[in-house]
């Protein structure tokens, strides 16, 4: 357990294998989302699930019967969990909730996303989508790693029992200790991964600053 998730938004599927195979054994996931899957077909997902678990990450936002098509193609497609949006309201989420939960699979619902914009909207609809995920016992829920802060209040929000992957480390100018302190379980990485020259020992550099943290906080 790294407690670390690669967010790979390259395009290109040889370099999507080169990086994944990099950096298996320092990630616990592989997050891959639209840029990958539209350049490179969805059969991407089959090719790198030998290297980690692969959360798909389609923000998946429409009405509770299109979310459940959605979702069925993504988990036929080989991956274990989605990520879905909160804000299309209870019924959406359910569908999606419900279908992972026969498939034995996870949904992590999007509560406010960590670029500066999401301040504009998402703040208040954010605790309330966290409190929707807690209910319906969905796998976690997305938080900003940019706004700790956030972070621990939504975790205070939705308790033990769901986890809380972060976005927004390194390339946004968050920080994995910090979020990791603030009750994040896992911290999303792509640009500081996958830009980097030596992906694993990025990797291994983020993994050694969790370790670490959590070392010092006990
Ligand atoms: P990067 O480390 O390069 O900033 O990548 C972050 C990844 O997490 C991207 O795939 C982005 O789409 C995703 N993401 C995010 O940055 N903020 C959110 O609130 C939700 C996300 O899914």
């Amino acid at each position: 357990n790294t407690r670390l998730i690669l967010a790979l938004d390259v395009l290109d599927s040889d370099e999507a294998i080169r990086i994944s195979k990099a950096v298996a054994g320092h990630v616990d996931a592989i997050k891959v989302g639209y840029p990958l899957v539209l350049a490179s077909g969805l059969q991407i997902i089959e090719k790198l699930v030998k290297y980690a678990p692969i959360i798909a990450d389609f923000k998946v936002a429409d009405i509770p019967n299109t979310n459940r098509l959605i979702c069925e193609q993504v988990f036929d497609a080989g991956a274990d969990a989605v990520i879905v949006q909160g804000f299309t309201g209870h019924d959406s989420l359910e569908a999606c909730v419900e279908l992972a939960r026969e498939r034995k699979k996870d949904i992590f619902v999007v509560t406010e996303m960590s670029h500066p914009g999401a301040l504009d909207l998402m703040q208040e609809a954010g605790k309330a989508i966290a409190k929707m995920a807690a209910d319906q016992c969905a796998s976690g829920v997305v938080a900003p790693a940019t706004r700790p802060e956030r972070v621990k209040q939504i975790r205070r929000i939705i308790g033990e029992e769901l986890a809380i992957i972060s976005p927004g480390v390194g390339a946004q100018g968050g920080s994995a200790s910090d979020a990791i302190m603030a009750g994040t379980d896992w911290v999303i990485v792509g640009r500081s991964l996958y830009q980097s020259a030596d992906p694993a020992g990025a990797a291994a550099g983020i993994v050694r600053e969790i370790k670490k943290v959590i070392k010092d906080s006990s």
